[in-house]
């Protein structure tokens, strides 16, 4: 088939304009994502001071207690989706990926199956001289007419294959590499990359390396001949109907970006509805993406970050501070709720039971991370010992903190989580006890989660039948507070 004939199909159009809509909600969100901690590195201790670029004009001053919390910035929702809320932009990039993933692929699909991957894949080497000819006459302002080539010049075949079979892949990768369920059971996956924080390094080069094309593929549409490039990529064809093309193409255009203000607006005005949605989008991909994912992590000693990142204040209640004077003596963790056995540890008890040490990599949802050993009881053998009930779904972690809204800090899991190997109750970190700012006496390990969800500070576990009773009742004090999505079941 020669290119004359194979034209502008309808496919190619409509996906490419779906492209362009969902391209706008990933890029956005994507963005969002990055405020939360605007700092990037290429190695996974995220050291402060080590980052290789920052978006942030904050300094954080190591004299001074910070939490990473701190860090985040609101960006401008005319950048970001929706501006301020790493939740919903979460949730916005992960629910616009699903489709652009689709989208994609049937692109693809469609690509091979009617040969149409001929004239972006180059089949010899002398592309290369040709697109260099291309470029130097783009530079010096010698535009070649539109549709003098058939219908890519070498430049442009380049820059489509490599954005299409290069770039697209590679953030669809370095994005799933930074997946703490991912790494904890493949910690390999991640250093295919260098590392999780390289992983995130590289999706940020890609944002930019795709921003680049777009600023130059549009103007090149614009300057070489906007109605017969108009005409192609809407009608299908550039031979009459240019004007009614490019009216169209503009209309597409300004519909997309009155959906992204929308959307944005919506998220800002009514968070919890749109965290209720963009949930419910999201869930059958997480549940099919963590699917049996448990945590093999072991790392060496040596890879032990020498500082970790911290997250949340210790309590500021005269009772804690006379927890701490009396090395926890009265301290106990209480097991209630839906078990036949409610029971209480105190911490000589759980250090009296089977001790599980491990040295993971922390995941936390700003984009941070930190390799520490921890050591404690595995949460299976409280289990054993408690005997959840029948109707016992979730546990409920509660810590003597309180969250943002002044309520017990708390987050919970999905009972089977607890069975997966390296979800332990830690009292040691680095070989040392627990340290009060890493949340003393007791914290929770859950290695294939984020690290909000590991509560510090423990007070009691509640067995529940739906974590609805807690706080907003949206699943733990940060998918009430700050609209994160919850954690589905394994
Ligand atoms: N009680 C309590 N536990 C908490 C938090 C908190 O604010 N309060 N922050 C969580 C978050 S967001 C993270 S990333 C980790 C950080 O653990 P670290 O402070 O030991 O590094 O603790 C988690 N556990
Ligand atoms: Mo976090």
């Amino acid at each position: 088939m020669n290119d004359a004939q194979y034209g502008f199909p309808a496919w190619i159009r409509v996906t490419h304009w779906i492209n362009f809509l969902l391209m706008g909600f990933v890029i956005r969100a994507g963005i969002q994502i990055l405020a939360a901690y605007p700092r990037l590195y290429w190695n996974d201790h995220c050291i402060p001071g080590t980052e290789w670029i920052k978006f942030t004009r904050r300094v954080i001053n190591p004299e001074l207690p910070w939490i990473a919390r701190e860090q985040e910035e609101d960006w401008s929702p005319l950048i970001a989706q929706p501006g301020n809320s790493l939740g919903l932009g979460r949730q916005w990039h992960f629910a616009a990926i699903g489709f652009w993933v689709l989208n994609g692929l049937i692109y693809v699909v469609l690509l091979f199956a009617s040969g149409g991957w001929t004239r972006l894949i180059p089949t010899s080497w002398s592309v290369v001289p040709e697109a260099w000819n291309t470029f130097t006459d783009y530079v010096t302002f010698r535009l070649p007419p539109a549709g003098s080539y058939n219908p890519f010049d070498p430049m442009q075949q380049l820059a489509y294959a490599a954005v299409i079979f290069v770039l697209a892949p590679l953030l669809i990768l370095t994005g799933a590499a930074q997946s703490p369920a991912i790494e904890a059971q493949f910690p390999w996956y991640a250093r295919l990359f260098g590392g999780r924080q390289t992983a995130r390094s590289l999706h940020f080069i890609g944002l930019v390396a795709f921003l680049g094309f777009i600023v130059i593929h549009v103007t090149l549409v614009v300057v070489t001949g906007f109605g017969e490039n108009m005409g192609n990529i809407v009608l299908g064809q550039h031979d009459h109907d240019q004007g009614l093309a490019i009216a169209i193409g503009l209309g597409i255009i300004a519909l997309s970006i009155f959906i992204w203000a929308l959307t944005t607006w919506y998220s800002r005005h009514s968070p919890r509805s749109m965290q209720h949605i963009l949930g419910a989008i999201i869930r059958p991909g997480q549940r099919l993406l963590s699917f049996r994912l448990r945590s093999r992590q072991t790392y060496n000693p040596d890879e032990i970050s020498p500082t970790m990142i911290l997250n949340g204040y210790p309590p500021d209640t005269e009772e804690y501070k006379q927890l701490v004077k009396g090395d926890f003596k009265d301290w106990a963790l209480e097991i209630r709720g839906l078990v036949d056995n409610p029971m209480s540890f105190t911490l000589a008890d759980l250090q009296a039971l089977p001790k599980q040490t491990q040295i993971t990599k922390h995941h936390c949802i700003q984009g941070w991370t930190a390799v520490a050993q921890w050591g404690g009881v595995p949460l299976s053998v409280i289990l054993n010992r408690c005997h959840p009930r029948a109707g016992a779904r979730y546990m409920m972690f509660v810590s003597i903190g309180l969250d943002a809204k002044g309520r017990p800090f708390h987050e919970s899991l999905p009972i089977e989580m607890a069975r997966l190997p390296q979800t332990i109750l830690a009292y040691e970190m680095n070989y040392e006890p627990l340290t009060v700012p890493h949340g003393a006496p007791l914290r929770l390990r859950a290695e294939t989660q984020l690290g909000f969800k590991m509560v510090k500070w423990l007070q009691y576990i509640d067995f529940v039948a739906s974590y609805s009773q807690y706080g907003n009742g949206e699943g733990g004090s940060r998918e009430d507070i700050q609209n994160f999505e919850p954690v589905v079941s394994v």
